[in-house]
């Protein structure tokens, strides 16, 4: 491709036309939702008054479990969440009841009147207790490889401890939200802003005991959603849905961003214990990880993330003997959920953490100890699959003369001899990313294509557009088989009519099995289209040969017709081309089926949950980044003064938007692991609600040089034309500045352990400490 591809949003972002869901003036009668949400984490629900606020002027109705249908179950994989609690409530920011109004105002203050009553019970909140207790929601899960105590026993030396890493507000820029809109027929029109159509049709079927095919759910885009609305954006559409369903009448449910902190669940905060072997050069012989996770109050998809963790506490290293065993707990929290790495970057911390205390009691360059221990080709990973192509040494080379490595060693070192308040340190991280749900039944996508007849084209995916612009890979795809210009193609919103039983847009997915399955609707086109298109290129040759004799026979075949530059030719006669509008009015006439449907199913995914053992990854994303950091010991800040990421993407579909994911990957790690301070109370609330307590990373916090390379590769693994995933990934390059800033606490004071995140607090008392 010549020019740089296009990128479908970018003129209507920047323009600030695009669209969102609640963007619209409300519709005619349209009701606005506000919650009474539960004050208390744990306790038994006594009564819930309603009559006083149900009779407020401008209020239509007050809902509560008495008004479902169906049954008042929202769970998905584990059914164990209720919309409304009726018994028991379970954490602090619970929906218990919805008052519908004319506008929010007054719902707002029919909130206030209901009355409420119950008996606190003593809330769980952390995982030690709930782990003592044994509230999980399922039994412990285990991966073995080898016999962990006997490998341990003989390990030269063993470390043993714990480590912590916090939960991560998502902080996506469009809150939760859902407009649903009454059809005939008893249907119901939900705009929902979730990341999983098929998750939300089915769950609010259930709730309203309708069939599916009576919910119909609509996704334009959303702004920004990092798996917060994977499961998360459920829970309010049904809550529009069965407000539309009791009134009749459209409804708004759209959360403030407070109201979004409070009540909705975050990244699992995670303590793992550790016991890990190895020796004196470094090389790693056993290691015996529990990994257990804050789930909050209801199981969500805390169990697919906890194994998510287990599946990569090994990251890019080999390690010979390991057992690892999980546990996520229960606790009176909000339902943790998905956020982008899904349970894999608590479990690289893990490691990388252990890697780094390695380093320190050998007294080596970490860097040295990862070299050591990363993953060879066709090494097994702890549950068996061979990590196939790995390139870890390759990038870890790369990375070393990009950064100028020794150089930049011998600089920071110079700069802590010179300087006692102001410290410098480095870090490298490596990645190795598992791509495809593990849950294997998910690896599944579908696609619809119309071509209309005037040869523009309208492409549905079961995808959803949440910024990342899968619509532009997507369309990337199919201007590639048609051979057209991506100008001329329209990826649509995802909607259950056109694409249903669509898997969630995650796991770093959405492009490879969606661009799949558009891949595989389009060839069809294509092969639809070949009969017409050999007719006009028929007439257009025998035009020809009459004219000029010595042209040599047409070949029998029709499979060597070429789609491109919006034209379709014969290879053997590249001088008579047709265009492809042309081609497309001719099929059209000759009663040829101008649309088609993909399917795709990823081959080769399985995974025994008994056995511990299986092949959950179609393939791995590898690579390395490096962060430099100076930290002020007097205020505990830090800057990034560079940041160098070698990452490789195999034979990319667009590089612009897969530059944009890795930086932005970066930041959203660095802000989890050194800017952002996520707190709650002994009462089980959230402390921080708004962006001015709650710090997330802005354009300023970026480093003062970042350097990005992309490396291109040829996998016999990779995805959708040779491209590799990138959503989750470079989720992992910004732990290395979390390590920095210990490596430069650690020259002030050698035996300083950092607390995560490594905010400014932490480093003062890491010093303190120290
Ligand atoms: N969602 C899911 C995910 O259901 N399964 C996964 O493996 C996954 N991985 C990353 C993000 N979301
Ligand atoms: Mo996800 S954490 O929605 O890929």
């Amino acid at each position: 491709m010549k020019k740089p591809p296009w990128h479908i949003s970018g003129r209507l972002h920047v323009t600030g036309s695009s669209q969102f869901i609640g963007d619209s003036t409300p519709l005619p009668g349209m009701l606005h939702a506000k919650f009474l949400f539960s004050p208390v984490a744990h306790a038994r629900l006594l009564s819930l008054d309603t009559s006083v606020a149900a009779g407020l002027s401008g209020i239509a109705a007050v809902i509560t479990a008495n008004d479902i249908p169906g049954e008042n179950q929202i769970g998905h994989v584990i059914k164990d969440e209720p919309l409304f609690p009726v018994d028991v409530i379970k954490y602090v920011g619970q929906p218990l009841a919805m008052v519908l109004a004319e506008d929010t105002l007054r719902a707002e203050q029919a909130v206030k009147m209901i009355k409420l009553k119950y008996e606190e019970l003593v809330p769980i909140l952390e995982i030690d207790e709930a782990d003592a207790r044994g509230e999980w929601y399922v039994p412990e899960r285990r991966i073995v490889a080898g016999d962990v105590d006997t490998a341990l026993s003989s390990s030269p030396y063993v470390l043993e401890g714990w480590i912590e890493s916090p939960a991560q507000e998502h902080f996506y820029m469009e809150s939760q939200r859902c407009d649903a809109i009454p059809l005939d027929d008893e249907r119901i029109l939900l705009y929902s802003a979730t990341q999983s159509t098929m998750e939300v049709q089915e769950v609010v079927s259930h709730l309203l005991a309708l069939p599916a095919h009576k919910i119909i759910v609509d996704v334009p885009r959303l702004g920004g959603a990092f798996g917060g609305k994977e499961r998360s954006g459920t829970i309010w559409a049904c809550f529009a849905a069965l407000g539309t369903q009791v009134t009749r009448r459209p409804v708004r449910v759209l959360l403030e961003r407070r109201e979004d902190i409070l009540a909705t669940g975050k990244r699992h905060p995670f303590k793992s214990h550790y016991r890990i072997g190895f020796d004196d050069v470094g090389r790693l012989r056993a290691l015996d990880v529990e990994l257990l996770s804050n789930g909050g109050a209801y199981a969500d998809l805390s169990i697919a993330i906890l194994e998510r963790a287990m599946f990569h506490v090994d990251n890019a290293y080999h390690i010979p003997v390991i057992r690892i065993r999980g546990r996520a707990c229960r606790t009176n929290l909000p339902p943790n959920t998905a956020f982008r790495g899904f349970g894999a970057p608590q479990g690289i911390y893990v490691i990388e953490r252990l890697i780094e205390l390695i380093a320190r009691q050998l007294n080596k360059d970490a860097l040295e100890i990862r070299k050591i221990n990363a993953y060879r080709d066709g090494d097994l990973a702890p549950y068996g699959q061979p990590v196939r192509e790995s390139r870890i040494l390759d990038l870890f080379s790369r990375l070393e003369q990009l950064s100028d490595y020794r150089a930049l060693r011998k600089q920071v070192e110079g700069f802590n001899h010179r300087h006692h308040h102001k410290k410098q340190g480095i870090a490298v991280t490596p990645v190795k990313f598992g791509i495809s749900f593990t849950t294997a039944l998910l690896n599944q996508a579908s696609a619809l294509i119309w071509i209309y007849i005037d040869g523009s084209v309208s492409v549905t995916t079961g995808s959803v557009e949440m910024g990342q612009e899968v619509n532009t890979k997507v369309a990337v795809v199919v201007s590639r088989i048609l051979g057209i210009p991506i100008e001329r193609i329209r990826i649509e919103s995802s909607n259950t009519q056109r694409v249903g039983n669509a898997s969630p847009t995650a796991a770093s997915t959405g492009s490879d099995i969606n661009g799949n399955a558009a891949r595989i609707a389009a060839e069809k086109l294509v092969k639809q289209l070949s009969e017409p298109a050999w007719e006009l290129i028929n007439e257009l040759i025998k035009d020809t040969i009459a004219a000029d004799d010595h042209h040599p026979p047409l070949p029998p075949d029709r499979d060597g017709l070429v789609f491109a530059d919006d034209m379709v030719w014969s290879a053997a006669y590249p001088d008579h081309k047709i265009k492809f509008s042309a081609l497309i009015r001719h099929a059209y006439n000759q009663r040829i089926a101008l649309a088609a449907y993909g399917y795709y199913r990823t081959p080769d995914v399985w995974f025994d949950r008994d056995r511990g053992a299986g092949h959950p990854f179609h393939y791995y994303v590898f690579g390395c980044a490096l962060s430099q950091v100076e930290v002020d010991l007097m205020t505990g800040e830090h800057r990034i003064m560079a940041a160098y990421i070698v990452h490789e993407n195999g034979q990319t579909l667009h590089p612009e938007i897969d530059r944009g994911q890795i930086i932005g990957a970066y930041i959203q790690c660095y802000g989890w692991c050194a800017v952002e301070d996520i707190v709650h109370d002994k009462y089980g609330r959230y402390m921080a609600l708004t962006p001015s307590t709650y710090k997330i990373p802005s354009l300023r916090e970026l480093p003062d040089k970042l350097v990005v390379e992309m490396v291109e590769s040829k996998s016999r693994f990779a995805s959708v034309m040779g491209s590799k995933a990138t959503g989750e990934p470079p989720f992992i390059y910004g732990l290395s500045v979390f390590f920095a800033i210990e490596n430069a606490v650690r020259d002030a004071c050698p035996d300083a352990q950092l607390h995560f995140p490594a905010i400014p607090e932490s480093v003062v008392m890491a010093l303190d400490r120290g």
